[in-house]
């Protein structure tokens, strides 16, 4: 895999005990791991080029706004949008969905409209369309969840009911961070387009796992964070297409956004400034950018090999488990698996494997109304990343073992 490469070397935080066993992290669905180069790229420009951007006309100032912009046109290439202008640095996926919410949602919805959402959403995607309904006089419909094993996990026939032309928007995950299920998200956007609905992608669980294209997804606006994909926290990115976001008033004012301004009003500059209010995370930009050259340098398709397939594999080893069920789809499924057991609390299971060096999340990872109507309080989540590998499966699956013989004595 990764052309032989071993590619643990590349991540320092790995190599380190937990107690007496080693790290065995099995957590990269609430956040991934950093390269050495991603940490590199961070150090080396608070130590060389350190300085705010665009404002700036001197040395470093231009050298950070160079580095800046640079990391933008690679988020560009990234997801294949069509300009850098259509992308939109912010400081993760709660953000860039919460920044349309505020300024699409805001200037478009209409009393009587409707929302269309999954019951498979994360809070994320879908409190700030809560408040937004609610600002406008707006409805929620959501597209059922159904089946714990169902392939795409949701009731696209129901669809055709749901998506009539009072839908005006359709916000929707690409992976469920619960299920690993994988929605078909170019037929969703399609079948949105159909009713004239905007699409929102959340590509929060996609963007670091599978290879990903805005246009041939047809997507009008897609949310990701740049800390699951091996780059640093606190910056995100929010891709909205251009005729959109020229149409879309600022949801944050201040410097930088700005084309003039009088004592008494003001005019704001084109996307992406617009939408990028005051100084900007210039290193962790610039870290993205050396985040999103080491995925491609693995290759996109490679790591979507590798995660789908541990996942395959630890799906199997699991269902071997007594008194175990498994959530989301048994035949293809994102990298990460969660499961309830039924002689221990999730947070319980978390505890003791973390007495084995494995790091697991337990709880309802930001999907409360899914775990309800899946009729658990909460499940335990391992998810996989570039640098797992099977023999992690087998010391989770002994750690498990260990915990059920436990709770069962
Ligand atoms: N899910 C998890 O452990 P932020 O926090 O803005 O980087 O990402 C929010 C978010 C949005 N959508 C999906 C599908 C997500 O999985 C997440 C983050 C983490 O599952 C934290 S709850």
């Amino acid at each position: 895999m990764f052309a032989g490469r071993d590619v643990r070397t590349d991540f320092p935080v790995l190599h380190q005990k937990v107690g007496a066993h080693p790290l065995v992290y099995l957590d990269n669905a609430a956040t991934s791991h950093k390269p050495q180069v991603v940490i590199d790229a961070v150090s080396r420009f608070y130590e060389r080029d350190n300085s705010n951007v665009h404002r700036g006309l001197h040395a470093l100032s231009m050298r950070a706004t160079d580095g800046y912009e640079a990391a933008r046109a690679r988020v560009a290439r990234f997801i294949n949008a069509a300009s850098p202008a259509e992308i939109i640095f912010t400081r993760g996926t709660t953000e860039s969905v919460n920044l349309v919410a505020q300024s699409w949602a805001a200037a478009n919805l209409r009393r009587g409209d409707v929302i269309l959402l999954t019951e498979m959403e994360h809070h994320s995607n879908m409190v700030p369309w809560q408040v937004a309904a609610e600002r406008a006089g707006a409805t929620l419909r959501y597209v059922p969840v159904v089946g714990d094993n169902a392939e795409h996990g949701l009731d696209l026939d129901a669809l055709d009911r749901l998506l009539t032309p009072e839908v005006k928007l359709f916000a929707f995950t690409h992976i469920s961070n619960t299920l690993g299920v994988i929605t078909p998200a170019a037929e969703l956007c399609r079948r949105a387009r159909a009713v004239g609905a905007v699409t929102v992608v959340d590509a929060a669980q996609s963007i670091g796992h599978e290879p990903l294209d805005v246009q041939s997804l047809g997507c009008d606006f897609l949310a990701f964070s740049g800390h699951k994909m091996a780059g640093p926290t606190g910056i995100g990115v929010l891709y909205g297409r251009r005729a959109l976001l020229d149409a879309m008033p600022p949801w944050q004012t201040g410097g930088g956004m700005i084309s003039v301004v009088e004592f008494g009003s003001s005019r704001w500059k084109p996307s992406p400034e617009r939408f990028e209010a005051g100084t900007p995370n210039v290193a962790d930009a610039i870290g993205l950018h050396a985040a999103m050259d080491y995925l491609d340098g693995l290759g996109r398709p490679e790591i979507s090999l590798h995660d789908h397939a541990l996942a395959e594999t630890a799906y199997a080893a699991l269902a071997e488990l007594p008194g175990i069920r498994l959530l989301g789809p048994a035949g293809r499924r994102a990298g990460l698996v969660s499961f309830a057991l039924q002689d221990a609390h999730a947070h319980d299971v978390v505890t003791f494997a973390d007495q084995d060096g494995v790091a697991l999340r337990g709880g309802h990872h930001c999907n409360q109304p899914l775990m309800r109507k899946l009729g658990l309080p909460s499940s335990v989540r391992a998810s996989f990343y570039v640098y797992n590998t099977p023999q992690e499966i087998d010391v989770l699956v002994r750690s498990l073992r260990r915990i059920i013989q436990f709770f069962r004595a």
